[in-house]
């Protein structure tokens, strides 16, 4: 079988013990064009040397400030640019959000992951954010927010808080990216990724596929987010959900194995991290999602909704996972 593997840049630093594997775009690409089962063989491989691979995380997830953003992004629901189904909605009460967890944790969430539709948090969203961070840790679950950009000392507050991860997608790559959002940059993602980094907090970072990126845009994104030192510990992958009223509404959907090899080019490129089978799940058979596992995914989002949209109810995932013989971790 086919061994591609990344370049070993070699320290300039002699002391430097462990020198770190840069994956090439082309490198990445390689794989993608390795045939199916082999590709398929390699990342089961990978999988099994790093994880369990009967074992799935599950996280949950709730829109706690949903609607009226100020960015463009053309794949989403709630720009305010654009006239989607979903309504404008105020920032959750704490107690609101702490009852959603309580109910997330019976059904059997391990960690949950609150999300808001803003550019960034201004310091009094934040202060609130902080509260139901502090709220959700206190009944013992992991605590995950995605809340845009940071501004300086802002990801410390979190992590003070007690924040576990924050979500910051770089969503596509670089090159591709001003065709999908204009009013923030790919580097500014990066910026926010790095802080909070800095302050401690575990960076869960991923994007979207099928928004009429070329493979070697979808390979540029997992060679970026692989060459991230370290990787994120969490990447999501997902399927675009296309919103009516958005300029993706009629976007052509992805070819489900496009789709399958790049959870199997993450997994081989980041073997160490989660891979969540992210959106789109809703719209994918049985079968695509237990292929989905065996390239890698070992983590999905365990809510009947998404931000806005729908996802799957929790006793339909429970039956695959009973078919599959999968364990929730
Ligand atoms: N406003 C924050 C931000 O942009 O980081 C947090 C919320 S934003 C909705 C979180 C992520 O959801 C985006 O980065 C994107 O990857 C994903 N997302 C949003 N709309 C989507 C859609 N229609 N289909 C698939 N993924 C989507
Ligand atoms: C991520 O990568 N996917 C989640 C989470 N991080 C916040 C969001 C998916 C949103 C799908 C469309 C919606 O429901 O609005
Ligand atoms: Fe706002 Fe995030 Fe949606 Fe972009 S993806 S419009 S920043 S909520």
């Amino acid at each position: 079988m086919n061994t591609i593997s990344p370049t070993v840049a070699l320290s300039p630093d002699a002391a430097a013990s462990a020198p770190k594997a840069k994956w090439t775009v082309s490198q990445v690409e390689a794989l993608y064009q390795l045939p199916l089962m082999d590709l398929l063989s390699r990342a089961h491989q990978v999988h099994c040397e790093n994880f369990d691979p009967n074992e799935v995380q599950r996280s949950a997830l709730i829109s706690i400030k949903t609607g009226g953003c100020s960015e463009d992004c053309s794949y989403c629901s709630q720009s305010a640019r654009y006239k989607t189904p979903t309504e404008r909605e105020a920032l959750m009460q704490v107690e609101e959000v702490l009852a959603a967890a309580r109910e997330a944790k019976e059904k059997g969430a391990t960690r949950f992951c609150m999300g808001a539709a803003w550019r960034g948090p201004k310091e009094k969203e934040l202060e609130v954010v902080t509260r139901m961070i502090r709220e959700v840790k206190s009944l013992g679950m992991e605590t995950c927010v995605t809340l845009g950009m940071l501004k300086d000392g802002q990801a410390e507050k979190l992590k003070e808080a007690g924040l576990d991860y924050y979500n910051h997608n770089v969503d596509t790559d670089a090159d591709f990216y001003d065709q999908v959002i204009t009013t923030h940059k790919h580097t500014d993602r990066l910026d926010t990724i790095s802080k909070v980094r800095e302050a401690g907090i575990k960076v869960c970072s991923g994007g979207i596929l099928g928004m009429g990126e070329s493979r070697r845009n979808r390979a540029a994104m997992v060679a970026q987010l692989a060459n991230l030192n370290p990787p994120p510990d969490s990447v999501p992958i997902n399927n675009l959900v296309p919103i009516p009223g958005t300029p993706m509404a009629e976007k052509e959907k992805l070819d489900n194995f496009e789709f399958l090899r790049t959870i199997a080019a993450a997994r081989i490129a980041m073997p160490k991290s989660y891979v969540r089978l992210s959106a789109g799940r809703e719209s994918m058979t049985d079968e695509m999602q237990a292929l989905c596992f065996f390239a890698g995914a070992n983590s999905i989002f365990y809510c009947e909704k998404l931000l806005t949209t729908e996802n799957r109810v929790s006793n339909r995932d429970q039956m695959l996972f009973e078919k599959l013989g999968l364990r929730a971790v």
